[in-house]
């Protein structure tokens, strides 16, 4: 199996060509989007060998989708096309500044992924397992299925990443706490953003939350505290300045941008506080332009930002 593995649902997306609403746009651009699959194109992109799996519909998007992932280099050997249920379908618009997200995936082909669907022995010869708190929200079976392939990946010695991703259109906080923790609980690199922990543990003091993190055995890295990624390791922190923006476009895929140039760095050898380098200048190089993956960048293009060490000692 590829080195790094990650599963969950993608959708077709679709959102108005310029910053028009909506209701008022004659054309909607098409494209696709799914955190998993974006952390899996953005780490084949850095050069590293990658499985993205999931269910799609048997439809247009679907397969459109499945060509589209794997002519990014990653292997989709184990993704389904699904003759019973669609393609999930996504719509999102920026108005006045204001992202608002339209899900169109209730019982979507994603949706009804059960642990039988899936290819154990290939799940368990990965070295790092990537999951986020989307794939739980989707249904009921979702749920059993993350729990139960996260504690068998785990038992094979597969190193599990997991990135909370709280998307609050598909559950409350409520239901999203009594998954999400115990998740964080099971991962080795637990890749939350601040805003996602201030809802979390219902806190906004930072200090709290750090004691919170340090109960868990992973390694977590808080993204977006200020303007800093801070690392939590073995009860020490440390920072890491964000990598320099000219101009924020789309922020949407930051996280995901961060976490594939993050498990990229980890599985090319590097330091986790060099890792989170190249996690950073992933996520800043994602947010400089429209989409939620397609500026992801090539290892020749960070390859030279990473030596240059100026901006980290910013
Ligand atoms: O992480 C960016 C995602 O929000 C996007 O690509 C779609 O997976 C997605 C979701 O559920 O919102």
């Amino acid at each position: 199996a590829p080195d790094l593995l990650t599963f969950g649902e993608t959708m077709a997306l679709f959102m108005p060509q310029d910053h028009r609403a909506i209701e008022s746009s004659a054309m909607l651009e098409q494209s696709y989007g799914g955190a998993e699959s974006n952390v899996a194109i953005g780490v084949a992109r850095l050069g590293e060998s990658v499985g993205w799996f999931g269910a799609l519909g048997d439809d247009p998007f679907g397969r459109s989708i499945l060509k589209r992932i794997r002519g990014e280099g990653v292997d989709v050997s184990r993704a389904t096309l699904s003759a019973d249920a669609p393609t999930g379908m996504m719509f999102r618009e920026t108005v006045a500044g204001k992202l608002t997200v339209h899900y169109y995936r209730k019982h979507s082909a994603a949706s009804r992924m059960k642990l039988s669907d899936l290819d154990l022995d290939y799940i368990h010869s990965c070295k790092i397992l990537h999951v986020t708190g989307i794939t739980p929200a989707l249904s009921d079976n979702c749920r059993e299925t993350i729990f139960a392939v996260v504690t068998a990946a785990k038992e094979a010695g597969v190193k599990i990443s997991f990135d909370p991703n709280l998307r609050l259109k598909l559950w409350s906080i409520e239901q999203a706490r009594e998954v999400v923790l115990p998740l964080a609980a099971q991962a080795d690199y637990f890749l939350p953003g601040w805003d996602e922990l201030r809802l979390l543990y219902d806190t906004d003091d930072f200090e709290a939350v750090k004691e919170q993190l340090a109960g868990l055995s992973a390694i977590s890295i808080v993204k977006g505290v200020g303007d800093m990624n801070v690392v939590l390791d073995n009860g020490q922190a440390v920072e890491v300045p964000f990598y320099p923006v000219d101009r924020v476009i789309d922020t949407v895929g930051a996280g995901d941008g961060f976490c594939s140039g993050f498990l990229a760095g980890l599985l090319k050898g590097m330091s986790v506080l060099e890792a989170v380098r190249l996690g950073s200048i992933s996520g800043a190089l994602v947010i400089q332009s429209r989409g939620d993956w397609e500026a992801l960048p090539e290892w020749t293009t960070v390859e030279r930002r990473l030596s240059d060490k100026g901006w980290v000692e910013r």
